[in-house]
Order: C-alpha cells, then sequence, then structure tokens
C-alpha cells in the first residue's frame, strides 16, 4: 500500500514536472458559445477544440464554455477584444455596432438567400468584413450558418407590414434592427437571448426573430405560435479570435488553428441543414401555425429608410454593399 502511494507520488510529480515544463509555451484558450448542447455550433466548436489539441499536440488547448455562462453576446464580444477569452462563435449582428464593415450583413434582405450569403462570405465581401473585423481586434477564422430569421409572436399571423404595427418586438442589440421594427410601425426591444424566453411568456414582448433552431431550442415556440417565413435577415456567424493572441502565434500554429476552424465550419454547415429541417418538424409537430410570406416585397419596401439611414451615416460601405448584392 505504502509502495503504491509512493509510487503514485512520483507519477503525480513527473506529470507535474512535465506539464510545469510545457508552461512557457503551452497555451490554454477559453471560448464562448450562447448555445446549449447538441445545437450544430456546439457540436462544431467542440469539434474545433478537439482538432487543435489534436494537431498541436497538446500545445494548444480549448475549453469550451456553452450556453452562454460567461456572459451575453455583446459582453463577450467586448471579452475577446480585450483578450479575457480567446475564442468565441459569434452572430455577426451585435458584432455590427462594434466593427462597421459587418453591419452590412445586418441590412434587411441585403442577400438574396443562404447560398447567396456563403457565395458572399467566402469571397470578396467576406474578406472586407474580415478586415473589418480585425481592426476591432477580431480576427474570423471562418464562418458559420445561421440560416434566414423570419418574425414569430404569441398573437396572430404577420402578412403584411401592418401586422407588425403596434407589436413589441425583441431584437438583438443593433440599431438596424431597432430601425427595422420602427420602419414596420412597431415597438423594438433590443434584449439579450436570455431573456427572450420570459419576456415572451409574460407578455413584456409579444414577438421575436430567429432562425428555426433557435426558435426551437429555446423553446420559444411554446410561448410565441406563430412563425412567420419573413427571411427578412440571414446573418453569419464567425469563428474569432483575439487579434494579439493571433498575431503571437508562429505562422506553422496560424495554418493549424485556420484549419481547424474551417473544417468545424465544414461539420457546422453539415449539421446546421439537418438540424434546420429537424427543427422546424419538431415545432410544426407542437402545433405551431406557420404561413409563408409569398410576397415579400412590401417588406423590402417598407426597409428603404433603414438603408437610406444606414447609407447617410456610413457612405464609404455603399460599395461593399453593392458587391455583396452583385455576388452570383
Ligand atoms: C441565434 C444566434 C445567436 C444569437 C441569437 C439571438 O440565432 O446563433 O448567436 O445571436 O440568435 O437572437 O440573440
Amino acid at each position: 500500500m505504502k509502495l503504491l502511494k509512493s509510487i503514485g507520488a512520483i507519477a503525480a510529480a513527473v506529470t507535474l514536472t512535465a506539464g510545469l515544463g510545457g508552461v512557457a509555451q503551452a497555451k490554454e484558450w477559453k471560448g464562448w458559445n450562447i448555445h446549449p448542447p447538441g445545437y450544430p455550433n456546439t457540436v462544431a466548436m467542440d469539434k474545433f477544440a478537439e482538432i487543435l489539441t489534436d494537431k498541436t499536440d497538446g500545445r494548444i488547448t480549448l475549453k469550451m464554455f456553452h450556453s452562454g455562462v460567461l456572459g451575453n453576446q455583446p459582453d463577450a464580444i467586448e471579452q475577446l477584444r480585450v483578450g479575457a477569452i480567446e475564442i468565441g462563435n459569434f452572430n455577426l449582428g451585435p458584432i455590427g455596432p462594434v466593427a462597421p464593415e459587418a453591419n452590412v450583413v445586418s441590412l434587411p434582405f441585403v442577400f438574396k438567400d443562404v447560398p447567396h450569403m456563403h457565395r458572399a462570405m467566402d469571397g470578396a465581401p467576406g474578406d472586407k468584413i474580415s478586415e473589418g473585423m480585425a481592426k476591432k481586434g477580431m480576427i474570423a477564422l471562418a464562418w458559420y450558418d445561421s440560416g434566414a430569421r423570419s418574425f414569430y409572436n404569441s398573437k396572430k399571423p404577420i402578412s403584411t407590414p401592418a401586422d407588425v404595427t403596434g407589436m413589441k418586438v425583441r431584437v438583438m442589440n443593433n440599431d438596424l434592427y431597432s430601425g427595422m421594427i420602427g420602419a414596420l410601425g412597431g415597438n423594438p426591444s433590443p434584449m439579450a437571448f436570455s431573456e427572450v424566453y420570459q419576456s415572451l411568456k409574460t407578455g413584456v414582448v409579444d414577438g421575436a426573430e430567429n432562425n428555426w433552431p433557435s426558435y426551437e431550442s429555446t423553446g420559444h415556440f411554446e410561448v410565441a405560435g406563430f412563425y412567420s417565413l419573413s427571411e427578412h435577415l440571414i446573418i453569419p456567424e464567425c469563428v474569432c479570435i483575439n487579434a494579439d493572441v493571433w498575431t503571437d502565434l508562429s505562422d506553422a500554429d496560424k495554418e493549424i488553428v485556420k484549419s481547424a476552424a474551417r473544417d468545424s465550419a465544414v461539420l457546422q454547415r453539415e449539421l446546421w441543414a439537418e438540424r434546420d429541417k429537424a427543427s422546424r418538424e419538431k415545432v410544426m409537430k407542437a402545433g405551431v401555425k406557420f404561413n409563408d410570406l409569398a410576397d415579400k416585397s412590401a417588406f423590402q419596401d417598407a426597409m428603404k429608410p433603414v438603408y437610406a439611414k444606414f447609407f447617410e451615416a456610413n457612405p464609404d460601405l455603399k460599395p461593399l454593399v453593392d458587391a455583396i448584392q452583385a455576388t452570383q
């Protein structure tokens, strides 16, 4: 017994020494993610962490904190920029107020559909957006899918902009979304993702907007049973890394980190396509009343003042929006 104990102690000491020996080089990163276990982004970020450890033989490890336990999204973006966390899976919506170039994806109806969004983000417009984010301390390593966002509420189907008039609608923190709801005659209510369920349930807001997987994973469909397929926003998401952490990496490690993020994005996009379908089926089975918006043009027309205000404040971003719209 005594012998076993001392063998144990020696083993522990050896491990400790080996650990200490590696201190100069070992990097232990923290990662932020808002989604729960099983969500495509959660699975993909775990995969990213796994590939990182494998490819660097443990020189770089990433501990993922899921379900938003490290704080809400706008705060987490700040935490990443100052280096309190190294990695995050962010929606470009709340990045827009920080990095103007990234805000163009939050112009309603700027993308025709999800494949158009991917072509633009994988091409020159995506590079321009990355450059804008880099200037603000965030390096985008890869783009994740977040589908298309549509309106849902607890009152009635939305078919025309007039149906939104007078409705209290939760939006993410970004003036563009408040402007969008205002242009439809509704009352925007910027709020953290984690607070939306209670707010819908207690009537603090009448509705919100999101893609099928988030509508389902959050349980919002239980308390806001009308889903109207407006698809007014198609917002990509990033796997981001703090710019200083990125700069300090060797070229070889940069390559590993980037390719790990890209591999995780391939997985995320596959899982997303499956979950999009599965979530839609699940909420429909649960009794959600769904309506398609055969004609979106009235909603698109209503967005003209939102675009006008945006270009007035950001005349230099007009070429980027043109480039997105011209992407084939
Ligand atoms: C989800 C997105 C989250 C968060 C959320 C929200 O679709 O993946 O990052 O932005 O929407 O509405 O706050």
